[in-house]
């Protein structure tokens, strides 16, 4: 089980070459606006106000980078989908998380969040195929599960599952998980599969010259 003992906030990176330096494997946070990426993060590493949350969507604009335990990076991706943003503004978002996604090798995992009350909007649909696309192992995560009935989730957990049943068995989808931060479900699995995922796959050491 991983336990994070350190969680702090590296930096906000709005172009490619503000990348940090220290290339370490990370863990992606997907999801539209207000979906809950940045609760989740905070959830996982037990901190209230590590990475900004609000009711107003749109507020996460940067690829924001934690370092968790010096070892790794929690990576909060800008939501999408927010109908507010100007145009030219989406184009570039499109650009930046492609341009991110393609880097291939530092990412472990991505977490893709969809609200568990939902279907999956275009643009998470358009978010899954890139990941398959760049061969990117993701979850998908259910958030807001306390929202939802028991009995309805488990059905919404159940046709989740025979929708991206292909992505499941044959794509790069490792699981659905439905997940809270009102009663913290889903939490012990997300961490179980981060460690999986951060073991799997270890960083190819530079050969020494
Ligand atoms: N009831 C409930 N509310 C949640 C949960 N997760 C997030 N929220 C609420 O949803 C709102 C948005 O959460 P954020 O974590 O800021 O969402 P985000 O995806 O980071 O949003 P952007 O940064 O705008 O992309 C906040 O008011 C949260 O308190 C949950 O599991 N249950
Ligand atoms: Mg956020």
């Amino acid at each position: 089980m991983l336990k994070i003992s350190s969680a702090e906030f590296l930096q906000g990176v709005a172009d490619l070459r503000q990348l940090p330096k220290n290339t370490l494997r990370e863990i992606l946070f997907i999801g539209r606006s207000n979906v809950g990426k940045s609760s989740l993060l905070n959830k996982l590493c037990n901190k209230k106000n590590l990475a900004r949350t609000s009711a107003t969507p749109g507020k996460t604009r940067e690829i924001n980078y934690y370092i968790i335990n010096n070892q790794f990076y929690f990576v909060d991706l800008p939501g999408y989908g927010y109908a507010k943003v100007p145009e030219q503004m989406r184009a570039g978002w499109k650009r930046l998380i492609e341009d991110f996604l393609k880097r291939g090798e530092p990412i472990s995992l991505a977490m893709q969040l969809i609200d568990s009350r939902q279907e999956p909007t275009p643009l998470d649909l358009m978010m899954m195929d890139w990941l398959e696309y760049y061969e990117v192992p993701y979850i998908l995560v259910l958030t807001k599960a306390d929202k939802m009935p028991f009995s309805k989730l488990s059905k919404q957990l159940e046709a989740y599952r025979e929708r991206f049943q292909e992505q499941l068995t044959e794509g790069c989808c490792h699981g659905i998980v439905p997940f809270s931060i009102v009663n913290g479900d889903g939490r012990q699995e997300l961490l179980r599969i981060t460690d999986d995922h951060l073991k799997s796959s270890p960083m190819k050491k530079k050969e020494a010259v």
